[in-house]
Parts: C-alpha cells; sequence; structure tokens
C-alpha cells in the first residue's frame, strides 16, 4: 500500500516514522490508506520552511491571498460528495454530515477570501494637532501551528487555515492521527490551488513528537488548537516560555433548558441533534437536558420514542442516523462513564451498553439518564459520546443557575416561547454560543465561535473576528507638518 506522504516547503516527503494506518471505525476490516509520519527532525523543517516563505506571502497581494483561498474552496465544494465519503468513512459521522462539513469547510474558504479583501485598518485624527494623524494597522503574525482534532476534520482545519492564510500568515498543520486523510486531502487541494511552497505544510504525526515541537520552537508565533482540557493546558504551559500567542478551544459540558411553554417537537428534534448526531462527539454536544415540571412526563416520553427509533449504523449507509464512536478508546470511554452514572445512581433509560452491528466496528448505543444530580461526574465531565442525562428543575430560574454550575461555558440551549425568558437566557447564560431553540451543536461559518469559562482561552475563531488571533496591531503617527 502506497504510503500518503507530509508535505514540507512544497515537496512531498518520505515517514520518518511507522506510519498510520487508516482504520474505518464503521467496519475495522475496511483499512482506508498509510500516512506518513513526522518526526521531530521533520517538524523542525517544516517551521522553517514556513519562516522562510513567510516575507513574500505577507507581501503577496489581497487579490493573491483571495484567489488561493477561493480556489481551495471552489474544489473542495466541486468535490465535496467524495470528500464528505472520506470524512465519514474514516471519522464515522453519517454521510450527510460528512458531506454537510466538506461543504462547510468550502463555504469556509470562500469567506476568508472575502476577508482578505476587506481587511482594513483605521485612521484618525491626533489630539496633537492640525497635520498630525495615527494610523492603526493590521500585520501578519508570522508562522502558526495548527493543531486540529478528530472530530471535524475538515472544518476546524479550514477555519484555522483559511484566516491564517487570508490575513498573510504561514502555516504548520499538524492533524490528529485518527483522521490523516481529510488532511492530506486538503494539503493536496491547497497545492493544486498554486499555494506557494513553504506557506502550508502538512505534519501528521504523535503529539508528542510533532506536536510538542510545534509547541516548542521558536520559529512558530502562535498556536491554534482545538482538543480536549487537558492537552489545552498542557500546551498552554509548555508554550508560555516561548511567548506564543495562543487560541484553544477545548471541551463543554453543554446544557438544554426545556420550559413547560416548549414546542415539544422542536425541544426533542434540538436534544436529539445535540446530544446524538456525530455520535456526540462534538465539544458544542448537548449532555446536560434540564427540564421543567410541567412538560417532563410528555417531552421525556417523546425524547424516549425519538431516541429508541434512531438508526444506528455503518457510517456510509444513507439510512444510517448516528454512525459509531471513532475509535476503540472513545467507546471505552463511554462505557467506563455510563459504568460512573450507574454507580452514582443515576437511572439508565436508554442504551448503556455496545450496540449490535452486522459489521465490526466500534458502536455504541444512543444512550440516556434519568434521575441525574448535576453533582455527578457524568453531569460534569466531558464524555464526548452519545450519553445524556435529564435533570430536573422547578423553574426557568433553578433550570438556569444548573445550566450554568459547570466549569464549562462553551454552548447552552433553551426550548421555550416566552420572549421574556429567552431574552434573560441571553444574558445570562455563562457561554460562548447561546441558542434559543436551536440545538446546542451545528454553527454558521461567517460568525464567531469560542466559548467562556474552562472552554476557550484566548482569541475566538470564525468571522471576521477571526482576523484578530491572526493579526498584530501597528500603530502609526505621521506628523505632516514639515517642510
Ligand atoms: C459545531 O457544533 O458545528 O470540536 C462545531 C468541536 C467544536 C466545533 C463544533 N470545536 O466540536
Amino acid at each position: 500500500m502506497a504510503v500518503h506522504k507530509n508535505l514540507i516547503d512544497g515537496e512531498w516527503v518520505e515517514s520518518a516514522g511507522a506510519p498510520i494506518r487508516n482504520v474505518n471505525p464503521s467496519d475495522v476490516t475496511d483499512v482506508i490508506g498509510e500516512y506518513a509520519t513526522a518526526d521531530r527532525a521533520q517538524a523542525l523543517r517544516a517551521i522553517e520552511a514556513a519562516r522562510a516563505a513567510f516575507p513574500r506571502w505577507a507581501g503577496a497581494s489581497i487579490q493573491q491571498r483571495f484567489d488561493l483561498l477561493d480556489g481551495v474552496g471552489t474544489r473542495i465544494l466541486a468535490r465535496a460528495a467524495e470528500l464528505g465519503r472520506l470524512l465519514s468513512r474514516e471519522e464515522g459521522k453519517t454521510l450527510r454530515e460528512g458531506i454537510a462539513e466538506a461543504t462547510r469547510a468550502g463555504q469556509i474558504f470562500k469567506f476568508h477570501a472575502g476577508q482578505a479583501l476587506r481587511a482594513a485598518g483605521e485612521l484618525l485624527d491626533s489630539p496633537r494637532g492640525a497635520g498630525w494623524s495615527v494610523q492603526v494597522q493590521r500585520e501578519p503574525i508570522g508562522v502558526i501551528g495548527v493543531i486540529t482534532p478528530w472530530n471535524f476534520p475538515l472544518a476546524i482545519p479550514a477555519w484555522k487555515i483559511a484566516p491564517a492564510l487570508a490575513y498573510g500568515n504561514c502555516v504548520v498543520f499538524k492533524p490528529a492521527s485518527l483522521v490523516p486523510g481529510c488532511a492530506h486531502a486538503l494539503a493536496e487541494i491547497l497545492v493544486e490551488a498554486g499555494c506557494p511552497r513553504g506557506v502550508v505544510n502538512l505534519v501528521m504525526g504523535g503529539g508528542g513528537s510533532v506536536g510538542d515541537t510545534l509547541v516548542t520552537a521558536p520559529g512558530v508565533d502562535a498556536l491554534s488548537f482545538t482538543g480536549s482540557v487537558e492537552t489545552g493546558r498542557a500546551i498552554a504551559a509548555r508554550a508560555i516560555g516561548g511567548m506564543k500567542r495562543l487560541q484553544l478551544e477545548m471541551g463543554g459540558k453543554n446544557p438544554l433548558i426545556v420550559l413547560d411553554d416548549a414546542d415539544l417537537d422542536n425541544a426533542v428534534e434540538c436534544a436529539i441533534q445535540g446530544a446524538f448526531y456525530s455520535t456526540g462527539q462534538r465539544c458544542t454536544a448537548t449532555s446536560r437536558i434540564i427540564v421543567t415540571p410541567g412538560i417532563h412526563a410528555r417531552f421525556r416520553e417523546a425524547l424516549l420514542a425519538r431516541a429508541r427509533a434512531l438508526v444506528v449504523g455503518d457510517a456510509l449507509d444513507e439510512r444510517t442516523e448516528m454512525g459509531p464512536a471513532v475509535d476503540a478508546g472513545q467507546l471505552q470511554t463511554d462505557l467506563d462513564y455510563i459504568a460512573v452514572g450507574l454507580k452514582e445512581g443515576a437511572r439508565l433509560v436508554l442504551g448503556g451498553a455496545r450496540h449490535p452491528a452486522p459489521r465490526e466496528g466500534f458502536y455504541i448505543a444512543p444512550t440516556i439518564f434519568e434521575d441525574v444530580d448535576n453533582g455527578m461526574r457524568i453531569a460534569r465531565e466531558e464524555i464526548f459520546g452519545p450519553v445524556v442525562s435529564l435533570l430536573r428543575a422547578r423553574d426557568y430560574e433553578e433550570a438556569l443557575a444548573i445550566a450554568n454550575d459547570t466549569p464549562f461555558g462553551l454552548s447552552a440551549g433553551l426550548c421555550t416561547r416566552s420572549l421574556k425568558h429567552a431574552d434573560h437566557f441571553r444574558r445570562h447564560a455563562q457561554v460562548g454560543l447561546a441558542m434559543i431553540n436551536a440545538p446546542t451543536a451545528g454553527v454558521d461559518y461567517h460568525v464567531p465561535f469560542g466559548g467562556a469559562k474552562a472552554s476557550s482561552y484566548g482569541w475566538r475563531e470564525q468571522g471576521p473576528q477571526a482576523m484578530e488571533f491572526y493579526t498584530r496591531i501597528k500603530t502609526i503617527y505621521t506628523n505632516a507638518n514639515v517642510r
């Protein structure tokens, strides 16, 4: 089997270590391919290549940057069905979700193509008087280390790489080792679209070697990371010695509040999508559903009926609504947390075990606990699987207090017809994303993304605000009163 190579300084380079075997989580007999692993020396070469390419890319015209990003977007959109299929095959989300994500990645590149044209500064008068002016201008940072997770193998690399390039930075990209296929395809598309050598480098490989090199090497100016809180903390601690700029997107324990006056069908759909789509493997997934007494019985019954009917199966089967866990490790984590929930006294009302399947894969049943107290570990720690807890609250005020009682603060949802409660919620939910009559997961590509508390650290991603992380400000004073 040919090994897919890393991209360093415009060249496809041989694996330094044993290649990654990319296996389909829906069917472990299906090997997607073998992918090169870089070592520290190759990662350092990639950083040097990005440094060497930086002055030219920082000086490229906004038309050149627009053309590259727009061309990448066009190529991704033209191949969305094929890329979505590759994504579903290696990650396990359903084909519909895979194709939607590929499409989103294309749209993100198109959006940031436009942003390259719009990057603007400010021109101010000066208190010093006539003839003086002050400009506030944005400049690229330099070399960005992009470290991405397995759960959005196209969208997350897109929403980091596209703005990095739009504002004139160069990139060294280390994808999660579970999803090298999408990363490699994206690197190929960048090359085809005319990305100059060294501007984007792909270094697939381990966190301890390649990741740590990006985090500690002086040649990297900034790191954009999405992944677990634990890894994010470790990266921050190691990177701060080098005074690197950091953007860390980490976990969630996202609540969905369902009030007595909610539209029942919509509330159930929000809960199902938030808790079980993408097999619950999203930092925006709903993991706590907080319900008030007047709707509790009806909501519980409708939720259970819909969850029981969910079609769990091979991600590539068009009927599938929920694919497998991404790998054996994540499946075991899910099962371990289910055991923890039972031990803590929560009542299992659905699932709680592996899901029977025709193929050998990491299938798990949609799982619902009730009688959950917000102090239990299953209500406090991120599971990253299709496991959701039902909690009770007396009224909106108590529900909001429970929703906010968490170390995380990424997303929170409220289902209600009350304008009063919706307005209060959008002001007082301690999160970066407040969703009203909408699932906690699933975000648009033209607006900022990020959280509060332990969920995020540093600048916002996405939307026009992405510019803040990927640029630094220069203030220029001009005195025109000279003869
Ligand atoms: C979404 O819900 O559409 O890793 C995006 C994650 C998030 C992205 C969620 N950074 O799950």
